[in-house]
């Protein structure tokens, strides 16, 4: 076993994450001398210069490093400002990270296109009433057209969300009219990803666009391009294509790994993946053949985002977020790790060599070194589900390590969705968003807020999610979360009905008559725009004013780490939400390009970004937002009156 150079192990394992099977992990690496992403992220000093974006390496004068203590007292060699270096900088990471959705929503795309087309056989249509709505909801006719026309002409218009290289990305028309048109007005309407995302490129080029204020357009478009383009394409074409989530009770946490069963983990973000995973590991051939080799089963778990959409869609367990990916291989337990794309880290190459487990990649955008890669088709899935399947029965037959799996599991309610929260809070006749903008307005529900996104080992894992989830939920806010996020809370038991008496009087009462849990898990990271559609039905079925900046909500990724992130969070703000970051920001607050993001923006009707690293100063600052926008709609007397109400009630009943 190796132990890596330099990597001085200080903290103990209670200060670098809440889960407790993580910690169990992370000391058993220890133990066993291996160092996990825990500790090298602990270890690693970040540069103070590269953290805050004051340097630019876009060309070979440089690099050039300013001072982020006197920002303004120096420029570039090519006379670069800081707010020109932050701006590029920002850009850049907007457009990796809407490239990064773009293209994962462009491959379902091509799926789905593979399905209506009758080329692919192994994946079908599983729900034809979406597929008609979502047709419906961008101006197609579907009347008198079978389902293959139908499909056939959403694949059509879709197609143009990467595509366009003019007019307007489809899936824009589903916002509230006055955004679309504030939209057009400041010329940020996206209209096709790849001509987006080459202009960002082009534009943060040496000598090319160097006034921030102009930048910030096409850093803006990027960022839509993502939200209302390429990640909403893959959430709605994946219901589509493999059922939309409804309410599903599911185990999270290592204690889902099982010592007498072959264990695999998926772990990435492609549905189609661990669909065509599912499908083979429930052949009885593969059952069989486990069996014969001393087993009780195959094990089939997810992790990270397509794990949480497994979960929401099939009840699948998920062993654990980002922040735990590299421990649960400490287990020894795990006989195959499959993954994909985006968020696996290249030190599960290490570790899975330390405790013989098989690495595999499965995608040709992701290879990593030392991994065997069995590259996955959908036109042929057991091509390479079938040969994963053996070699993880294979490793099960072999195993020489020995194993210590943490007995920690969770149940949880996962897999809601826009339409869900229409149907659970309208019923089936009466289905609309009206209910809970009458609860907001009446003041049981103060506001609604997104927490989402990663963990980041540069704080102690799950703690911000936690810690600041508990703190909206006691004030009365309900929260919408996916991705990372969701699995940190479901892992600390709020993810059921049983949890409503962890919030405020107005929103515990709101899900004890519903029957709901205060906290709704919506699925993976792409499904960020489920939250986009929730929130413009709220301001459609009216009464809380024209456009999401009016609305009182407000999101939140508290430990953030990744492009994917930036993009995610810019896609909000130009949508109307006031967004706040954890762990920090790549810009100084004395910069005018920090102003702009941070106020600018805002005055120009937007949403506008936060930062904070501690989880109740977070919290502050949105429940602060959220009450803004209760007085500006004039609905902050009718909270105060609640609860007064509430309060005498509880006196009276005392
Ligand atoms: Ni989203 Fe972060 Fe990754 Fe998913 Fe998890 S780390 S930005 S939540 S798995 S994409």
């Amino acid at each position: 076993m190796t132990k890596e150079k330099g990597v001085k192990i200080q903290a103990s394992v209670q200060d670098r994450t809440m889960c407790e099977a993580t910690q169990q992990m992370l000391e058993k690496a220890r133990r066993d001398g291996v160092v996990i992403d825990l500790d090298r992220g602990y270890d690693m000093k970040p540069c103070p210069i590269g953290e805050v974006s004051a340097c630019c390496k876009h060309c070979y004068m440089g690099p050039c490093r300013l001072n982020p203590r006197d920002p303004y007292k120096k420029v570039g060699v090519c006379g670069a400002t800081i707010d020109t270096i932050e701006a590029r900088n920002f850009a850049r990471n907007i457009a990796t990270g809407s490239a990064s959705h773009n293209d994962h929503g462009r491959h379902i795309l091509g799926l789905f296109r593979g399905i209506v087309e009758g080329r692919i056989k192994d994946f079908s249509i599983a729900d034809v009433l979406k597929l008609e709505k979502v047709a419906k909801s961008i101006g197609i006719e579907i009347e008198g057209k079978d389902v293959q026309q139908v499909g056939l002409e959403l694949c059509n218009e879709l197609e143009k969300t990467f595509s366009n290289v003019d007019g307007e990305m489809p899936f824009t028309k589903r916002a509230p009219k006055v955004l679309q048109e504030q939209w057009r007005k400041d010329g940020i309407m996206p209209r096709g990803a790849m001509v987006e995302v080459m202009e960002l490129m082009s534009r943060t080029h040496i000598g090319c666009d160097q006034d921030y204020n102009n930048l910030i357009t096409q850093i803006s478009r990027t960022a839509l391009a993502d939200g209302w383009g390429g990640s909403m394409v893959a959430t709605e074409l994946s219901d589509i294509m493999f059922g939309t989530p409804s309410p599903t009770l599911a185990d999270v946490n290592m204690g889902v790994l099982k010592e007498d069963y072959v264990n695999i983990i998926v772990h990435g973000h492609e549905p189609a993946m661990f669909e065509g995973m599912l499908a083979a590991a429930n052949d009885s051939f593969f059952i069989d053949e486990a069996k014969a080799k001393g087993a009780s089963g195959i094990n089939l778990v997810g992790m990270c985002c397509s794990g949480a959409e497994m979960m929401s869609r099939h009840g699948v367990p998920h062993a654990g977020n980002f922040g735990s990916t590299e421990a649960v291989v400490v287990t020894g337990a795990v006989d195959a790790m499959v993954v994909d794309i985006q968020c696996i880290k290249q030190g599960l190459a290490e570790v899975a060599k330390c405790y013989d487990t098989q690495l595999i990649t499965t995608n040709p955008r992701c290879h990593i070194e030392g991994a065997t890669h069995i590259e996955f088709e959908e036109k042929d899935p057991r091509e390479c589900t079938d040969q994963i399947l053996s070699k993880a029965i294979a490793r099960y037959a072999s195993r020489k390590m020995p194993i210590e799996i943490p007995q920690k599991i969770q149940q949880g309610v996962h897999g809601f969705t826009h339409e869900y929260i229409e149907y659970m809070l309208g019923g089936t006749f009466r289905g609309g968003y009206t209910p809970l903008n009458d609860n907001i307005i009446n003041g049981r529900i103060r506001g609604v807020a997104g927490v989402v996104g990663c963990t980041n080992p540069k704080v102690k894992q799950d703690w911000v999610h936690i810690e600041l989830v508990k703190e909206l939920i006691k004030n009365d806010v309900l929260v919408l979360q996916t991705g990372c996020s969701q699995i940190a809370l479901a892992k600390a038991g709020l993810l059921v009905p049983e949890a409503a008496p962890l919030a405020g009087p107005g929103l515990s009462e709101v899900c004890e008559t519903v029957g709901m849990p205060p906290v709704l898990g919506l699925g993976s990271c792409v499904d960020n725009t489920r939250i986009l559609i929730a929130a413009s039905a709220m301001v459609e079925s009216g009464g809380l004013g024209n456009t999401i900046a009016d609305l009182p909500v407000a999101g939140c990724a508290p430990e953030w780490m990744s492009e994917k992130a930036l993009a995610i969070g810019q896609y909000f703000v130009m949508s109307g939400f006031y967004t706040v970051f954890g762990i920090g920001f790549p810009t100084i607050k004395e910069t005018k390009f920090h102003d702009l993001l941070f106020n600018g923006l805002e005055q120009q009707g937007y949403g506008r970004w936060g930062v904070a690293k501690d989880p109740h100063k977070i919290a502050q600052m949105m429940i602060a937002h959220i009450d803004k926008k209760r007085a500006a709609l004039g609905i902050d007397k009718a909270r105060e009156r609640t609860l007064v109400d509430m309060s005498d009630r509880r006196d009276l009943a005392s």
